[in-house]
């Protein structure tokens, strides 16, 4: 309860700044030189060393708790030393609901559960909408764990910072956990679509602050999970999730510049948002880079995605980030290998494109998430035959 900002020039140098580069677009994917690589969810499950931090203390002890949020986040980069070009702060997207007041807990095997979710929106208005939050006082531990984590890193890689998409966190507070359907969220759209509107906005105003303060803690790229961008219709997408993705980045600089700090790059991960439609318009929403959900080829999301210029009308593409299908790391290593090869080397893959002269920067990643089953082995593997396909200029 003692935190404060730190000044943001008394961080350790950055020596890798490959992510960064690749995001603002001045470093376009160049054919033999590896472009920078990180895994969504790399800090926590799948890694025994997470688990034994999480047989001592409950999932929320650990993200409260600034050094050992900070350990976790720097055990992928200690593990797969020099192969990873970013790490992220270990939280988690439900932060936000908590700070706004709503009960979650993590359930061992389940995952998250809300034991009181949103009923209506007279609950919402006087549990959420009527109540002040006081954002950085909630959050502060996460500004304590961000700027800790920076020093812990001395400068070898860059420090993501992240939230949910205002949607993604809409589901969770209605549904009270996890849904395959998120039928709850979508009736409400339908029957109450202005308190629906309302409590996005709240949400969204709410996030941009969060982003804004994670900057001024030390993160240095922001990205937005809005996992939950696969369950509407096209009008449905257009109208309770891209608007609100729209407004994040213009509500974080809004913040920021007053301050005299400047904007870092952003990332939307719209999962499941791939239709060329979609594709274009988040390329166009104000972000630096688009994340990509393995269900699209590479090619087809430059096709979709390379008319719009990026971030703040920047004379350059935005850059893409994904695809690898995560689940490839359950298949062995041949399948790895292949799949590595053809995401970059297969007729549609980013290196084929790039050899072609089809411009924009690539941040190599999964589709999603990795998942808990994976042999950390496996991902090491993973990570080594990115960087041996891209030190290539060719397929052969
Ligand atoms: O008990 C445990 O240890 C729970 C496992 C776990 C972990 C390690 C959860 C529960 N969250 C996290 C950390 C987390 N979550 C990070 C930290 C950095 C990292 O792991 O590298 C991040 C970025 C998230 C983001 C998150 N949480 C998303 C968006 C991204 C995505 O994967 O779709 C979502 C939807 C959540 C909700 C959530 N938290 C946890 C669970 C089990 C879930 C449900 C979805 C899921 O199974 O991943």
């Amino acid at each position: 309860t003692d935190y404060s900002f730190p000044s943001l020039d008394s961080f350790p140098p950055l020596r890798n700044d490959a992510l960064l580069r690749s995001a603002q677009g001045t470093q376009p994917l160049a054919l033999g030189t590896p472009p920078p690589i990180w895994i969504m969810r790399q800090a926590g499950r799948y890694l025994p060393e997470f688990q034994h931090v999480r047989a001592q203390h409950s999932f929320f002890t650990v993200c409260r708790t600034p050094h050992l949020a900070c350990e976790v986040t720097l055990q992928p980069i200690r593990r797969f030393d020099g192969l990873l070009d970013a790490s992220i702060i270990f939280s988690d997207i439900l932060v936000v609901p908590q700070a706004m007041g709503l009960d979650v807990e993590m359930l061992p095997g389940l995952g998250p559960h809300f034991p009181d979710p949103l009923r209506d929106p007279q609950d919402a208005q006087r549990r959420l909408l009527d109540r002040d939050i006081d954002v950085f006082h909630e959050l502060q531990y996460v500004y304590a764990a961000i700027t800790e984590t920076r020093h812990g890193l001395e400068g070898k890689v860059p420090l993501i910072g992240f939230c949910a998409g205002p949607w993604t966190l809409f589901g969770y507070m209605v549904e009270g956990g996890g849904s395959r359907t998120w039928e709850k969220a979508k009736a409400w759209c339908y029957k109450n679509p202005d308190s629906a509107h309302a409590i996005l906005d709240r949400i969204a105003h709410v996030s941009a602050q969060y982003l804004a303060q994670q900057v001024q803690a030390g993160a240095q790229l922001l990205q937005v999970f809005d996992t939950n961008a696969d369950c509407l219709t096209p009008h449905g997408f257009s109208t309770f999730i891209l608007p609100y993705l729209r407004r994040l980045p213009v509500l974080v600089r809004a913040h920021l510049d007053p301050l005299g700090v400047p904007c870092p790059p952003m990332t939307v991960f719209a999962k499941g948002a791939t239709s060329p439609a979609q594709l274009a318009a988040l390329a166009d929403s104000g972000y630096d880079t688009v994340g990509l959900d393995w269900t699209v080829s590479p090619r087809f999301a430059r096709e979709h995605t390379s008319r719009t210029r990026g971030n703040a009308g920047a004379p350059h593409p935005v850059a893409l980030q994904g695809n690898v299908d995560p689940s490839v790391l359950l298949g062995g290593r041949s399948a790895i290998k292949a799949e590595v090869r053809r995401v970059c080397w297969g007729p549609d893959g980013f290196l084929t494109c790039a050899s072609e002269g089809i411009r924009g920067g690539w941040i190599v990643n999964l589709g999603h998430g990795i998942t808990p089953g994976v042999d950390p082995e496996d991902a090491r593997y993973f990570l080594e035959r990115v960087r041996r396909e891209c030190a290539k200029t060719g397929p052969e």
